[in-house]
Order: C-alpha cells, then structure tokens, then sequence
C-alpha cells in the first residue's frame, strides 16, 4: 500500500460548464457508445466517456494499433496483384473502345483481387472504474452498471458534458450529500489521457481502477505502485502496443492488486494519467518502429512530474488556441434543455429559431472540436471515426477511404483557421508515395503514384474486388488538391516548394503516362473510369476527367510559381490542351456524370461526383459559367435532398457554391434531423465522421468562398439566419476575415491580411464604405457603388491622416492591403434597402435520395 501526492485539487464541485452555447450535455449516463458516449482526444489518442455513476468507462483508442500491414496472419500484398497480369488493362480499354462501356463485375475480375491483410483499425482498451460512490441500484441502472457502494443520487441533478471551447468533458452529481466531479482531456502537449475525480467533502473519493483489453492480442496487465502496464502484442501482425496509466491520489490509500487493477480508499481527490503507444511506424514496407516501452514510460513520467494543475493549463492553452480562433454567431439562444433533447425537439420541427439556431452553431463548432481533437501533427491523420472506435471489425475498417471521406474530413481545416491540423493529411499521403510508385509501376507501368478507393496506415495502395468501388486512381489526385490549397490559403512558400509541388508534379506525371486517347474525338480521357460508386466503367468519367483538370491547372500554376524550367510544365500544357474537361449540358440540361449522355433524372445516388468541378474544385463558377452552373442545379435537384449523412453534408456545400443559402441551409437541417446521433456524431448509418467535418466546412461555405482572387462575403447566407456574426474565418491569399451582418447584408467586414497587396471583396446588397486600417488608423470614406473602377476619377475620398487606396466596382471593392494590417470597412445600407426575406428556415420541402 502506497500514497502517492499530487499537486493540491482544484476546487470540487464548481459549474464545469464553461459555455452553454458550445457545450453538449446530457442528464444522463451513455449506455451506448456510437449513439451516446462523448469524445476527447489529441490526434493520437482519444477517448470516449460513458459517465456511469457507480462505474465509469473510458473506452480508449490510439491511432496506429491497426491490424493486417506486413506481418498479418493472412499475408499481405497492399492490394498489388500477386502475380503479373500483362495486357489485363489493355483488355479493359479495348472492350471500353468497342462497346463504350464495361459492366463492373468483369472489371473488377480482369482488375480486382480479393483482399488480404488490409486489417482494421482497433480498440486499445478501456479504463474501467468500479465501485465509485454513491450509487444506487436506480441510479446504476441508468449508468448500465453494478452499484458496489450505497448511496443517494439526489434526482436531476445528474450532468455529463463536454466543452468544445476547453475540450474538457465531465460528469456531476450529488448523492448522499456528497458532490461528485469528474473531470477528462486528452493532452496534446503532453501526449496523455488525463482524469480527475473530486468530491466536495474530503475523503469520500475511491473506487477501483483496471485496464481492459479485447482478447485479440498476446499481453497482460500488471499493476505496481499505482502504475498499471499493459503490454503485448496484435495476434494477427505482432504490432506491438503498450499503455500505461498512473493511479495518483489526494489523500486515502492506494493497494496494487495481483490482476492488475488498482483500488482507492479514502481519497480527496483521484487522478489518473494514460499513456499509449504502438511501434506502428509510417515507412514502407516495414511499418514498424521502436518498442513502446521506453517512449510510453518516459511521456507518463514527465506528464506525473507535471502535475494535474499543469497538464490541465497546458492542455486549455493548446486547446483554446485553435477552437478560440473562430466564434459564430447566428443569433442562438442557450437551449436551456440537454443536448439530446434539443435534437429531438429539432427533429420534432418544435424547437423555436433561437433553439434551431443553437443545435445549428454547436454543429459548426463540433466540427471543428472533432477535427482539432482527431488530427494533430505527429499522429495519423482523422479516419473514417476520427480517432474513436471500440470493436475489432469496425464498418469499413474505420479505414482512410479516399473516393470521398478522407477529403471531407480536411475541408473545415483551412476555411475554419485549423491549417494545422492538416499535418497528419500530408505525413499520410506523403508516406503512401513509395508504395503507390509500386502500385503504379505494377498496374500502369506509370511514373509517380497512384491509391486507389481506400487505403491503411500500411500503404495499401493497391485493389480488392468489390466491383463497385475498387478502381478509383483519382484519389492521389484528390488528395493532392488539399496540398495546393494549403498553399493558397497560407501562402507558405516553403511548403509550396518542398510538398506541394513536389507532390502534384509526381502526380501529374502519373497522369500524363496513364491518360489515353479517346478515340471517338481524340481528347484525351481517363480510361477505364468509374464515377464513384455506380454505373459502368467507361472512358473519361465527369469525375475522373474534372479531378485530372484541376491536378494538370494546379500542378501548372505551382510549376510557374516555384520556376520549374524543365520540360515538365511544356508537358503539363500539352496534355490540358488535349485533356476532355468532363463539362458537358446533357439532353435534360443535367451536367452529365458520363461523357456519353446516360443520366437517368431518377438517379438519387449518394455520389455527386460529376460536381467535383463545383465543389470541391473551382471550376464552375456562377458569373462565369451560367450554362454549366445551371446544369449542375438541375443535376442536383435530381439527386435529391436525402442521401448518406457525409452526402448530405457535401450537398451544403453544393447550394453554397450555387449562391442558394435556403437550400443550403435545408441540407444543414436535413443532415442536423436525420443524419445526427445523440452525441452529435454524423451517422451514415452507422456513424461516419466525415459527416460532422463537412458540415462545418459547408457553413463555412455558406459564409465566406474566396476563388479566383475574390473574397466573397456571405455568398449563401440563408434567410433564417438574418442577423450574426463570426471571427476569423480564412481565406485564400493568407486572409482572415470577421463580419458582423444585420438584415441579410453584411454591415462590418473585418480583414486582417497576411501579405501585401490587392485585396477584392465581394458580397451582394453592398451600399457606401467606409475603410479604415486599424493598424495605422486612416480612414477611407466612399465608394460609391456607381463609380465604376477605373473610370478616371479618384473612387475614394481620404478622410483620414493618411489614404486607404480602395476601389469600388458594383458589389466589389478592392483594398490595397499591407501584410500584417487590419482593415475594418463599415457598410451602409444600399439605397431603398429592404431587410432580407425569403423562405423560413424547415419551409423548403427535401426531395429524397439514397
Ligand atoms: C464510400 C461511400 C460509402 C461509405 C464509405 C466509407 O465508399 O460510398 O457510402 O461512406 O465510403
């Protein structure tokens, strides 16, 4: 028996809620985890807590301890055929040429390989604690548990939260006079899961710790002075993994018992720090590293020398440095009822606007908690559950699928000013290049690199042979696209030079080997191509045709930037010149997902992808491509309103690039009522994160798009948010932009600029400016909204100690902006204003699709 000090408690029993407006919280214990646990984590761990009152689990998850790679009991191969297939692909073609289209099943055949060794995505464990105070037999039956201790749980005043302005989530209560509190994050800082359990009278804390481990692995757990080890290996690769956590207490007496777990009597306070670790290491073929051991002891002993009160300010002051940057304001009110509750009445259609409002802007902050909490640097990137799952065969393997979902889970990270959070993206494709060179040299005989539908932390870059979603070589492509628009938005020079371009020119130059000519009009296509994830094969897919388009501009436009005078960039022309743009006006004006024209306007499949030119990309734009912009409405109005909760998500982001808020605005309702588990997880079914990130960007969306050199303000601002704000949202060109709006229209727009030079806004109903620089303070009255740009005349009047050079065109104005420098332009209201109206928000009737 051992007493180990801590540093002195924080004061038990003081409101754990920090803000109402960002918290989800529940009036009871979860009993199931997808539906209802809550999430914290640091990227690399993460945990999810169930707040039971007699027995708390903390199931927990380290990023790498995934099954299958090098070394799985069933062989591996990373999706490369196991032997050569020569002229397989060419038959392929050839029946594509002759017959214009492939049925899947034969491809897939021709091209496909069952699976193995491609492993899933594990539960390290759970922290278990039992025989907590004050449990009743009713209050356990809540909490699914078994009451070891007696006790009162005085009625209602049970709460289980988490705080997405601190990431500290918690459980209260009260019983037999007694108030209980519990306190959980997962540090990024110092790599560890932190808890802290506190009673408002001394010595009324205890109950007994252990670590569960599923049974597929070879390990044991031992407990010595308060530190529980748990070690071993993965049965099915050796991987091995350890965790260890360190039982502190404030107070009473600590016993070590011979399986392993740790009891507490008598404490003041209980704390309890775990670290994790795998020898998963990112570097083909291997993938492994060093034995955990060392590194795990040493995180745990630094992270115990600290201190709780120091983990936890470290922990607030990493955390709050991301989520603070970005405040939305569209009018919520406190919803004043626990989180499950306001969905329902959402669902129900009875919440009033403030309560609609409320679930719609912890939505937006959810999105961004979840991507700050499953996507730090040093880790594997946010996969298919972000870094939470608790079974040994999760759906898809909670793996890395790229025809979609790895890309959505990085849209919010640059527009919601998380750029960060895009390190562990890169790491991941950065180390799928030496695997994908010899995916492509095996399939194409290509130069750089290709993945295909999905992917593992052991660069499976290969195939398997579900023919419906098997063959996809865009995806590097995709992916690549997050790099250069790292670029765009930050303007990282550095980056552009040594991983963006160096990663788009690879691709490119896999693109320029693999593309072939069509022979019915000589263009050249992707062949074969499968528009994600139906129809036939063909040649030249919109999707495949749009996605190589917008690698070939970028790959051109980074080659110029960085100065490649090699051949490359001749090379890269050539082939746009050539390149079918996949952009063609089908028979019912739909933008057509095939080059030949058979789109069925029943079609409600979940993949739009024939918009990637709209969304993600920026390749179809309102003022400058109306025909095409107008088929790709019609195509989506056909697809339908329903859909996949991450397809849902991806239609906000399609009305938002077509300029309809309401529409918008109804997906966000529609994704909120339909696709949305209690725990605000995005469910597909089954719950699917990349939902919950593209939410968040397609608000964003809704808010500020910033394309072809212009900052475009409010550009699908629906008509139920009429009256807000929001802080520091990015653009591109390394902006930062606050708005204040009233009314529909924007009345202040805030723009902090991180280089020099001109700088277009745009946003619609825009009357008379007035321009200061903060930063210097000068004022710049006019603007004149019929003064044409250009037009001779000085379009500003200086009004201030020194001129702002702003130009006005229409619903655009152009500052001249210095690095560093805030500017703040005042709006009038435009002449015979009249306030924003259009539908009210849940008038709109969805059209369904699947
Ligand atoms: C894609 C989607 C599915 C699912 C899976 C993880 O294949 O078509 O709907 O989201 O990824």
């Amino acid at each position: 028996m051992t007493r180990s000090p801590v540093p002195a408690p924080h004061p038990a029993g003081r409101d754990p809620v920090t803000d109402p407006g960002s918290t989800l919280w529940y009036a009871e214990p979860a009993t199931d985890w997808e539906t209802r646990s809550l999430p914290i984590g640091n990227g690399a761990l993460g945990a999810c807590v169930f707040g039971g009152v007699g027995t708390e689990r903390l199931q927990y998850n380290e990023k790498t301890l995934w099954t299958g790679g090098p070394g799985s009991a069933t062989g591996y191969d990373a999706g490369n055929w196991r032997t050569p297939r020569p002229g397989a692909l060419q038959r392929v073609r050839e029946r594509i040429d002759a017959t214009g289209q492939a049925d899947p099943e034969w491809v897939a055949g021709e091209l496909g390989q069952p699976r193995t060794g491609y492993g899933a995505y594990q539960s390290f464990g759970e922290v278990l604690l039992t025989g907590l105070p004050a449990a009743t037999a009713g209050a356990d039956a809540a909490a699914g548990a078994d009451a070891e201790t007696g006790g009162e749980v005085e009625p209602g005043d049970y709460r289980r939260w988490l705080d997405l302005g601190t990431a500290l989530a918690g459980v209260t209560y009260r019983a037999a006079g007694v108030r209980h509190t519990r306190e959980y994050f997962v540090s990024h800082p110092d790599q560890v899961l932190v808890a802290r359990l506190d009673a408002d009278v001394p010595g009324r804390v205890g109950g007994t710790v252990r670590l569960l481990t599923p049974d597929n692995r070879a390990g044991s757990c031992v407990a010595r002075d308060g530190r529980i080890t748990c070690a071993g290996r993965l049965t099915d690769n050796g991987l091995r993994y350890e965790s260890q956590l360190q039982v502190l207490t404030v107070g009473g007496s600590r016993t070590d018992h011979p399986d392993g777990s740790v009891s507490v009597v008598g404490a003041d306070a209980l704390v309890l720090v775990l670290a994790a670790a795998t020898d998963y290491a990112p570097q083909h073929p291997t993938y492994r590293g060093a034995d955990p051991h060392p590194e795990v002891t040493a995180r745990l002993d630094r992270a115990v020398r600290r201190g709780h009160a120091d983990l936890r300010a470290r922990h607030l002051a990493d955390h709050r440095r991301l989520a603070g940057r970005v405040r939305l304001d569209i009018g919520q009110e406190p919803p004043g009822v626990p989180t499950d509750e306001l969905l329902r009445r959402y669902r129900a259609g009875v919440a009033g606007p403030g309560q609609r409002r409320a679930l719609e802007a912890l939505a937006f902050q959810y999105g961004r908690y979840l991507l700050i909490a499953s996507s730090r640097p040093g880790s594997l990137p946010a996969n298919l559950q972000g870094v939470w799952n608790h079974v040994a065969d999760p759906p898809w393997s909670a793996d890395y699928h790229v025809n979609i979902n790895l890309q959505m889970n990085y849209w919010p990270a640059e527009v919601t000013n998380l750029g960060e959070t895009t390190g562990p993206l890169f790491d991941f494709v950065d180390a799928l290049v030496a695997p994908g060179e010899v995916s492509a040299r095996r399939f194409f005989g290509a130069r750089g690199w290709v993945v295909h539908d999905e992917t593992t932390p052991y660069g499976f870059t290969g195939v398997h042979d579900w023919a419906t979603a098997f063959w996809f070589p865009e995806a590097g492509a995709w992916l690549a696209r997050h790099y250069w628009e790292h670029y765009l938005f930050g303007r990282d020079e550095t980056f552009l030079r040594e991983r963006a371009y160096p990663m788009l020119r690879s691709l490119a130059r896999f693109w320029l080997d693999v593309l072939v000519t069509d022979p019915r009009d000589g263009a050249l296509v992707v062949s074969p191509s499968y528009s994600p994830e139906h129809g036939p094969f063909t040649a030249g897919a919109a999707m495949s045709q749009q996605i190589v388009r917008d690698l070939f501009t970028s790959a051109r436009e980074a080659a110029r930037l960085v100065g490649d005078d090699s051949g490359f960039p001749a090379e890269v022309d050539a082939a746009l010149g050539r390149l079918d743009p996949g952009l063609r006006v089908g028979s019912w004006g739909q933008l057509q997902e095939w080059k030949h024209d058979a789109d069925d306007p029943a079609d409600t499949h979940r993949h739009v992808s024939h918009l990637y030119a709209l969304h993600p990309a920026d390749q179809l734009d309102p003022d400058r491509h109306p025909d095409l912009v107008r088929a790709a409405r019609t195509s989506l109005r056909a697809r339908g309103d329903g859909g996949t909760g991450w397809s849902k998500a991806w239609k906000i982001s399609f009305w938002a690039r077509l300029r309809d808020g309401d529409h918008a605005h109804l997906m966000l309702s529609e994704l909120l009522a339909t696709s949305t588990l209690d725990n605000l997880w995005d469910t597909h079914p089954p719950f699917q994160i990349d939902g919950n990130f593209g939410t968040t960007a397609g608000i964003a969306e809704m808010l500020v798009q910033s394309h072809h050199g212009v900052l475009h303000v409010l550009p699908a601002l629906p008509a139920c948010w009429p009256d807000g704000s929001v802080t520091g949202l990015r653009g591109r060109g390394d902006v930062t932009v606050d708005l204040v709006w009233a009314g529909g229209r924007p009345t202040v727009i805030t723009l902090h600029t991180g280089r020099s030079g001109p700088l277009t806004v745009r946003a619609e109903r825009l009357g008379a400016l007035t321009v200061t620089d903060v930063t210097t303070g000068p004022t710049t009255a006019g603007g004149d909204p019929t003064t044409p740009a250009g037009s001779g005349g000085d379009p500003t009047t200086p009004a201030g100690s020194g001129a702002v050079p702003v130009e006005r065109a229409g619903d655009r104005f152009t500052v001249d902006a210095r690095a560093g420098h805030t500017y703040r332009v005042t709006v009038a209201a435009p002449a015979g204003a009249v306030p924003l109206t259009g539908p009210a928000a849940g008038s709109q009737q969805p059209t369904r699709s699947r």
